[in-house]
C-alpha cells in the first residue's frame, strides 16, 4: 500500500491507508490501547481495539518507535471530536502495526529541561514541536529576507568560509592548518568579499557563516553565527543602506507574520511593532535618554552596554510603538578600520547599529571607498597593507561609495520568539564550552 500523510487523512475517512511515523503518545487503557502517531505532516490519534492483530504489538511499542500502521480512517463519534487539534474529527482505527525501528527516550519529549540538558539531547528535543517551530520561523525569515533582498535589486553569492587573514582584524578568529604549513582562518564576516561584489553586481548579498572565538559564555553570542550581509553601491550616506535594511526588515515581519501567526502564539508572544519610519537615534542620544529616563550612569560612552541596549528598546516601544530603534554616530575608532567618518562629526562614523527588543541584531556603515584614505586608516590601526592587497585591488580598480550591513539570522530570531538565550535560536549551537557535546576542560 501507497504511504498516506497524516495530515491529508482527513481526505480519506472510510478508506484504509498506511501511515508511517513516529509514536509521540502511548495511553494503554488495559483493553484498548491508544496511540498519537506523528509525520511531518502532522499527528492523529490511533486507536488498537481488543480484536486488531496489533493488539500485541501495541503492547510494546513505545514513545518515539518509528512505525508502519495499516488502519481504517473512521469519523468520531460527534462526543469524541476534538476541533481543537489537528484531525480532531478523526481516528485511525489500527489493524496493522509494524515496528520499522525501536527507541530508547532520556524523557518524555516537551519535558522542560534546562537549557544543557536539552543541548545536551539535541538528536531528541530537536523534534519537540518548540524546537520545530523556531526553526520553521528561522526557515521562513531566510526565505523572506532573502526575496525582499532579491526584489531591492540584490544578487547572491557565496562566500568563503576559509580566508588567509582574519577579515575584520578584530573579532578573534580560529586558526586553521592549511597547506604548505600556512595558516589560514575561519571567517569571522564575509565583509571584504560582499564589498568585492559591489564591482560586478552594484547590490550583493549572501546568507554567510561567521566564527568567532568568542572566549565567555553570555546568552547573546555563539562561535559559529549565520549572517544575512547585503552591500550596495552609489549611495549618498549611511541612510540609504538603513532604508533598505528598513525594508527587508518589514518585508520579513510582515511574511512571517501572515504565514506563522500560530507559532507567534504558541509562544504567547506578540507580532513584531514596526512604525511607518524605525526610529533613529545617535548614540549621544540613546545615552542620554536611557540615563535620564533610567535615572542611571553611563559608564562607557563610547559603545552601547547591553543595559543601555534594552533601556533604549524599552524606552522606544513605549513612546514610539517599535520594538526596533537604529544607533547611529558611533565613535570611528569603536568601528571596523573601514569605516567612512563623518566629515562635519569627525570623530564619529558613519555606522550603525539595529537593535531588536534589547538586542543588537544588525551593525552596518557607509564604508571608506578611497584606496588612499583606507591604506592611511589601516597604518593607523597597525594593520599593514601589504597584507590587504587582495582587497585592495577591489579599490584600485575602481569603487563608487558603498555600505551595507549584517544582521545575526541567530539573534533575529531569537528575538521574533523572545527566547532568552540565541542558543535556543540555533539548531547545532557552538560556544566556548561546547561542540554539539560538552567539551572536556581535562589535559
Ligand atoms: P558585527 O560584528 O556587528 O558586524 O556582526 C554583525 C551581526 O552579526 C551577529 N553576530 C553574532 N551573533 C551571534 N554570535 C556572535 N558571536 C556574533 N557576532 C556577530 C550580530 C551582529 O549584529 N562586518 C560587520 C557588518 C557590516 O558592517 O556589514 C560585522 O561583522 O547580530
Amino acid at each position: 500500500m501507497e504511504r498516506t500523510l497524516i495530515g491529508d487523512l482527513n481526505k480519506k475517512v472510510g478508506e484504509s491507508v498506511l501511515v508511517q511515523g513516529w509514536v509521540s503518545v502511548r495511553r494503554d487503557q488495559g483493553k484498548m490501547v491508544f496511540f498519537d502517531f506523528r509525520d511531518r505532516s502532522g499527528s492523529v490519534q490511533g486507536v488498537v481495539l481488543p480484536k486488531s492483530e496489533a493488539i500485541e504489538t501495541a503492547k510494546e511499542v513505545r514513545s518515539e518507535y518509528v512505525v508502519g500502521v495499516e488502519g481504517l480512517v473512521n469519523k468520531r463519534p460527534d462526543k469524541n471530536i476534538n476541533p481543537e487539534v489537528q484531525n480532531g474529527d478523526i481516528e485511525l482505527e489500527v489493524q496493522k502495526l509494524q515496528v520499522l525501528s525501536k527507541a530508547e527516550i532520556p524523557f518524555e519529549l516537551g519535558t522542560e529541561t534546562n537549557l544543557d540538558t536539552y543541548l545536551d539531547h539535541l538528536p531528541f528535543t530537536l523534534r519537540s514541536q518548540r524546537a520545530k517551530d523556531i526553526f520553521t520561523m528561522q526557515g521562513a525569515i531566510l526565505d523572506a529576507y532573502r526575496s525582499s533582498l532579491r526584489a531591492q535589486g540584490f544578487t547572491e553569492f557565496i562566500a568563503p568560509a576559509l580566508v588567509g587573514g582574519d577579515a575584520e582584524g578584530g573579532a578573534a578568529a580560529f586558526k586553521v592548518e592549511y597547506f604548505y604549513d600556512k595558516t589560514a582562518f575561519l571567517a569571522t564576516s564575509p565583509q571584504f568579499y560582499k564589498q568585492i561584489m559591489v564591482g560586478p553586481f552594484e547590490r550583493a548579498f549572501t546568507v554567510a557563516k561567521i566564527f568567532r572565538a568568542e572566549k565567555s559564555a553570555t546568552t547573546r553570542h555563539l562561535s559559529e553565527a549565520t549572517c544575512l550581509d547585503f552591500e550596495m553601491g552609489f549611495i549618498k550616506d549611511e541612510r540609504e543602506p538603513m532604508a533598505v535594511l528598513e525594508q527587508t526588515i518589514k518585508d520579513t515581519v510582515k511574511v512571517i507574520s501572515s504565514a506563522h501567526g500560530e507559532i507567534f502564539t504558541r509562544f504567547g508572544v506578540t507580532v513584531p511593532l514596526i512604525p511607518q519610519s524605525i526610529p533613529i537615534f545617535t548614540l549621544k542620544e540613546a545615552q542620554d535618554i536611557v540615563a535620564k529616563e533610567f535615572n542611571r550612569a553611563i559608564e562607557d560612552t563610547l559603545d552601547m552596554a547591553p543595559e543601555d541596549e534594552r533601556q533604549i528598546c524599552e524606552y522606544v516601544k513605549k513612546n514610539f510603538g517599535s520594538d526596533f530603534v537604529f544607533i547611529t554616530r558611533f565613535p570611528t575608532k569603536k568601528r571596523a578600520f573601514y569605516t567612512y567618518e563623518e566629515p562635519s562629526e569627525a570623530p564619529l562614523s558613519r555606522g550603525f547599529d539595529l537593535l531588536f527588543r534589547g538586542l543588537e541584531i544588525n551593525s552596518g556603515a557607509q564604508r571608506i571607498h578611497d584606496p588612499e584614505v583606507l591604506i592611511a586608516r589601516m597604518r593607523e590601526r597597525g594593520l599593514d597593507p601589504e597584507k590587504f592587497s587582495f582587497y585592495l585591488e577591489a579599490f584600485k580598480v575602481g569603487m563608487p561609495p558603498h555600505g551595507g550591513s549584517s544582521t545575526g539570522l541567530e539573534r533575529f530570531t531569537a528575538r521574533m520568539l523572545e527566547l532568552p538565550n540565541v542558543k535556543e535560536a540555533t539548531s547545532f549551537p557552538r560556544d566556548i564550552n561546547r561542540i554539539d557535546t560538552l567539551l572536556s576542560t581535562d589535559k
